[in-house]
């Protein structure tokens, strides 16, 4: 089959599919109370237009008031009065809220947006804007969360009004803590965007979820994917609460020979300490389609950069597969490191150096992998060698090729060869499905995702995550998806 024909399988195989709420965040201090500002909409008395006044209800963790990778609600060149409004379509009772203000002036940023002089908050009360009574603080400090409690109130709308002072305003987040129009909790686990290709990798007491993010318009034909996510959860559960959002931690960018095409990715920890990034990215300077790049950090929130200055895996590697897109890597108990990866039925394996960054062998061709058609996700347990991979035919599996169910094969070695065991994970409502596997605290879990959010479909993805039990024999139950607190 050659390119313009696997291009063209690829669109036919992929058909497609609003305004929804979001994570939601509960800190100790709120353990009962949830972030209902997750389930508002936004609005502002001005926005620059190149800012967003989404941002302040996005559930992306700010990483400093002068926040360049996230979105942001600013005022600049406005200045006086400026408020940001949450309004909800049904009542909610609130009794407290973080904010988080935008600045730009740290770290020697041009300084058009800076913290208000003073600002208050306002809750519509029949009709009318009232100031909340009882309230404990106003603070204005910058990099940090400004905490009010005040007297609980039932609106329909809350809004912060700021006085600027030295320059514009602007907020990155605002949480108002409050029972009632509440985000419902289940999968999908992520819904201010559309997320898709998990890969998860686990740190001490925290589980890493790394996804692409899907952009494309709804009913848009094609994946729309520049940049790569990171979440977190020291509990991780279906429950949008559960996990905190990093926003953006990779992008197209990072990598100065790639042109498009953000796709599937996995974050390893390498022998040095390192965190490195294999990625799917379709090369600007080769002639070839897809590639597998490798971005590296000592943070697993990075900051990442390009690790080898060009693609490790392309369409000119000897014996690569048709499409080379999908990497998991795997390191073993004796240290021996391998990079599997590939699509359109051809799975492909080859070790690593210690360095993450070169091959060490010749690229093989894993066998036993039956059906395979991409998504391959390794992983051990109790000696055994699992590989699971999306899988587009065979029996039990799917209603049509445009779909995928997750499959899985097992070995005693890790260059295989494998035996295929069954379906870990029914077709999904996404044409593409794409596993990842990890245990956390003893529990195993499905991480993978679907169509499921509100807008959403082929291109407009969301991952979800269900729970994975093993047999005593060594198989692995069929997951059962939950959507939507089900
Ligand atoms: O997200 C783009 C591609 O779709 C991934 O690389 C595949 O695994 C499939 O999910």
């Amino acid at each position: 089959m050659n390119r313009t024909v696997i291009r063209r399988t690829l669109s036919a195989a992929l058909a497609a599919a609003l305004a929804w709420t979001c994570l939601q965040f509960a800190s100790p201090a709120q353990a009962q109370a949830v972030n209902v500002a997750r389930s508002a909409t936004a609005s502002a008395s001005y926005t620059s237009s190149w800012e967003s006044v989404a941002a302040v209800n996005d559930g992306i963790e700010p990483p400093s008031s002068n926040d360049t990778q996230n979105p942001r609600w600013g005022t600049w060149p406005q200045t006086g009065a400026q408020w940001v409004q949450l309004t909800w379509n049904s009542p909610v009772t609130v009794s407290s809220s973080d904010l988080y203000f935008f600045d730009d002036s740290y770290n020697s940023g041009p300084g058009g947006v800076r913290v208000p002089a003073s600002w208050r908050i306002e809750y519509l009360n029949n009709g009318a804007w009232t100031a909340v009574s009882g309230a404990s603080a106003y603070g204005v400090n910058a990099n940090a969360y400004n905490h009010t409690d005040f007297n609980a109130v039932t609106t329909t709308a809350l809004r912060a009004v700021l006085q600027s002072g030295a320059a514009s305003v602007g907020v990155l987040e605002w949480k108002v803590w409050g029972s009632g129009s509440a985000t419902q909790a289940g999968n999908p686990i992520v819904r201010n965007i559309y997320t898709a290709d998990p890969a998860t990798l686990v740190v001490g007491d925290t589980m890493y979820l790394f996804t692409g993010r899907d952009e494309a318009a709804a009913g848009q034909q094609s994946f729309v994917m520049d940049e790569w996510h990171a979440f977190s959860s020291t509990a991780p559960d279906n429950d949008p609460a559960t996990w905190t959002a990093h926003g953006a931690r990779l992008s197209l960018s990072t990598f100065a020979w790639a042109g498009a095409n953000a796709w599937a990715s996995e974050v390893v920890r390498g022998p040095d300490g390192r965190y490195y990034w294999f990625v799917s990215v379709d090369g600007a300077t080769d002639n070839g389609w897809m590639n597998i790049g490798v971005a590296v950090s000592d943070n697993p929130l990075g900051p990442y950069v390009d690790a080898i200055g060009g693609p490790l895996i392309s369409d000119s590697t000897p014996n690569s597969s048709a499409l080379n897109i999908d990497p998991t890597v795997f390191i073993d108990d004796d240290g021996q490191i391998y990079l599997y990866w590939g699509s359109y039925w051809q799975p492909r394996m080859a070790k690593l150096n210690q360095n993450m960054t070169s091959l060490a062998s010749a690229v093989t061709t894993p066998t036993g992998l039956a059906d395979f058609w991409e998504a391959p996700w390794m992983f051990k347990r109790n000696g055994v060698y699992y590989m699971a991979y999306a899988s587009n035919g065979g029996s039990g599996c799917v209603t049509s090729s445009s779909y995928a169910c997750i499959r899985y094969a097992t070995a005693s070695n890790p260059a295989g060869p494998w035996t295929h065991r069954g379906v870990v994970l029914g077709q999904v409502t996404s044409t593409t499905n794409h596993p990842a596997i990890e245990q956390f605290n003893g529990q195993w879990w499905m991480v993978y995702h679907t169509a499921d959010a509100p807008g959403g479909g082929n291109f407009r993805r969301s991952v979800a995550i269900d729970p994975l039990y093993f047999n005593a024999d060594g198989t692995m139950q069929q997951v059962v998806q939950t959507r939507g607190g089900a």
